[in-house]
């Protein structure tokens, strides 16, 4: 079956469409290798979340979990209330999120079966030392009140991809590539955070350079999953009461800038750096190799 593509949001020689029945294929080729974002409008078809997660079943049976919030802790049921009745000028803190495969593992089997574009994966392979993926959460979700905003413009950690998919509401992304690094002001201890205040209102006098940027924004809606390849630079904002479900990625496509990202991140001595990195760069073959012949390891 031929895809279906509509444009999202275009600047320039930029563009990120949306698109449906999307043959593996072509999202290697166009998206995934090519490092390039798109919207997958039926990514989630087979998942039981998509019409299970919504507000009140979380409330109905986790009502008494507790979330902490920008440093202040709730019932997840009173912040389901909160979410729920904020407004754009006064919003619920965010992000409120939780850790699904940690602290929720009975709810897993519902954003199964894993989508084909988010394979192969190896964040979860036995011969890759978790320190070496600095504790990054692979699989989170996210609830979020109308002017919501996540809070600052990053790429994700370690070079992962991420997929996000809205399984409830619309959610306003953001995003800019990663040769728009030089623009955003990376903090000098977390690089893959920007200084720079706000995206959309960015204060230019502080951050002269952002004025070269051009950040793409558009809308991402209910069973809708955004693909955001590793290195771009994105923030997102809720337009209406919403969850959402981001899994992160590893595999051949990023590992070149994975195992970038280990060195600089890493702060080991050089040694041990030069070691970890012979290692990463063996295990990248040997998984490649694992992965054309369908073996896990
Ligand atoms: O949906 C959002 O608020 C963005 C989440 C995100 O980019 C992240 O957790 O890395
Ligand atoms: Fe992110």
């Amino acid at each position: 079956m031929a895809t279906k593509t509509v444009e999202l949001a275009r600047l320039g020689t930029m563009i990120v469409e949306k698109k449906y029945v999307m043959a593996y294929e072509e999202f290697a080729q166009k998206h995934l290798f090519a490092n390039h974002p798109v919207v997958i409008g039926d990514a989630c078809k087979d998942w039981p979340a998509k019409d299970k997660f919504t507000p009140e079943f979380f409330k109905t049976n986790y009502g008494e979990r507790e979330v902490i919030v920008e440093g202040k802790r709730f019932k997840l049921g009173d912040f389901i209330d909160l979410m729920m009745s904020a407004t754009e000028d006064n919003p619920a803190p965010y992000p409120c999120k939780l850790q699904m495969d940690r602290d929720y593992p009975e709810l897993v089997p519902d954003v199964m079966p894993r989508f084909s574009y988010a394979l192969p994966d190896r964040t979860h392979s036995k011969l890759l030392p978790g320190r070496f993926l600095g504790g990054a959460d692979t699989l989170e979700l996210f609830f979020g009140s109308p002017g919501g905003q996540f809070p600052y413009l990053h790429y994700d950690y370690m070079c992962l991809h991420a997929y996000i998919t809205q399984v409830y509401g619309q959610k306003e992304f953001t995003v800019m590539p990663p040769e728009q690094t030089p623009y955003v002001y990376p903090k000098p201890d977390n690089r893959w955070v920007s200084e720079v205040n706000d995206a959309k209102k960015p204060d230019l006098e502080k951050f002269p350079l952002f004025a070269k940027a051009t950040p793409l924004t558009f809308v991402v809606g209910p069973g809708e999953t955004l693909f955001i390849p590793c290195g771009w630079w994105h923030t997102a904002r809720s337009l209406t009461p919403t969850i959402s479900v981001a899994l992160d990625c590893l595999n051949a496509s990023n590992w070149t800038m994975f195992m970038r990202e280990v060195k600089t991140v890493g702060g080991q001595k050089p040694l041990k750096a030069k070691v970890a990195q012979a290692y990463l760069s063996v295990l990248g073959g040997v998984l490649s190799v694992s992965e054309k012949v369908g073996v896990n390891v």
